[in-house]
């Protein structure tokens, strides 16, 4: 599911630039006084706090709430906390969500069945306000380092598939509130396979890294670049016409040609091809890879190095 969230949001998120967003930690107890407690404690450490009192709701909250972390209570009158963390389990997105159980169950055999259901800690009451900041801070930022391995392509540190294709969802739909233009541009490097054959994979690799380089070093900061698979990346520019999108393409295209590789004590160069396609033209997210692709197809077979609309 898509959220409404604004692009320059969500990039300002995924790109950790701008001021360092602040922990989210959701705490579930049905007691008030409890979860106040708590909810003081880590906002005064500088954390975005919600509570939740009523288990069931905890879905529906998480939804928009982007928790890092979520502070359980073990007994609740309707569901218990292990009942919801085997919940939220089976939800793909929450796979990874630290749940930390805090109550004064001491039981150790007990303590173990509750974290048998996939949670990740148990915090034994009374607990010391800077012990619970403390070890919400280490396990929430844990799952930041974690969520932004997830974001990127390991071999160019650009964005990953699934990144850039809900880049380009909330993109698009930011561009139909606020009326601007968005081109999205496929590219391929050419007869790619021929240089792995010639020079071996890593200086594949080399020539993969080198384009990623070149496009996140040439493009304007509010461009977005993505390696979309193998030697194929993504790259989505907003306020701009198709053919102003060209006019940037292929003078990337160039200097991306006029870089110089070796391998084998011999030089070589690459090149690759592109496909443009255009928002509102194109006004569904698949329909608009799709006819960057279509135009990507052209412009291998009328002869490569080119790019094509
Ligand atoms: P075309 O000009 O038509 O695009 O020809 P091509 O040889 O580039 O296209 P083809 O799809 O035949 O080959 C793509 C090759 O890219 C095959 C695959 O082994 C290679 N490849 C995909 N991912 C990687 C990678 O991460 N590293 C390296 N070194 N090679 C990769
Ligand atoms: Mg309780
Ligand atoms: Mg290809
Ligand atoms: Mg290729």
């Amino acid at each position: 599911p898509v959220k409404a969230v604004e692009l320059a949001e969500l990039l300002d998120q995924l790109t950790s630039r701008g001021a360092p967003d602040p922990y989210h930690i959701l705490i579930v107890d049905d007691d008030p006084d409890v979860a106040q407690f708590y909810a003081m404690v880590l906002e005064s450490a500088g954390m975005t706090i919600r509570v939740a009192s009523e288990p069931e709701r905890v879905p529906g909250i998480l939804e928009d709430f982007d928790a890092d972390l979520v502070l359980m209570d073990l007994y609740m009158p309707k569901c218990s906390g292990p009942e919801l963390a085997r919940v939220l389990r089976q939800i793909p997105g929450y796979l990874g969500l630290p749940i930390i159980y805090v109550s004064s169950e001491t039981d150790a055999r007990r303590q173990f069945k509750a974290l048998q259901v996939g949670a990740d800690g148990f915090l034994t009451k009374p607990i010391e306000p800077e012990r619970l900041v403390t070890e919400v801070h280490l396990r929430a930022e844990r799952m930041r380092t974690l969520r932004s391995l997830m974001i990127r392509d390991s071999l160019t540190g650009l964005f990953n598939h699934n990144t850039i294709l809900q880049l380009l969802k909330v993109a698009m739909a930011s561009c139909q509130r606020s009326g601007r233009l968005l081109c999205l541009a496929m590219i391929d490097v050419d007869h790619f396979k021929a240089v792995n054959d010639t020079h071996g994979h890593p200086t594949g690799d080399q020539v993969l890294m080198a384009l990623g380089r070149t496009l996140r070093l040439r493009l304007r900061e509010s461009d977005i670049v993505g390696r979309y698979g193998g030697e194929e990346f993504a790259v989505i520019m907003t306020g701009l016409d198709v053919d102003q999108a060209k006019g940037i393409m292929d003078a990337l295209r160039e200097s991306f040609a006029a870089v110089t590789f070796m391998a084998d004590g011999a030089e070589f160069h690459c090149t690759f091809s592109g496909g443009l396609a255009a928002f509102p033209e194109y006004d569904d997210p698949s329909a608009l890879i799709e006819a960057a692709d279509a135009a990507l197809y052209q412009a291998k077979r009328a002869g490569r190095n080119r790019i094509l609309i």
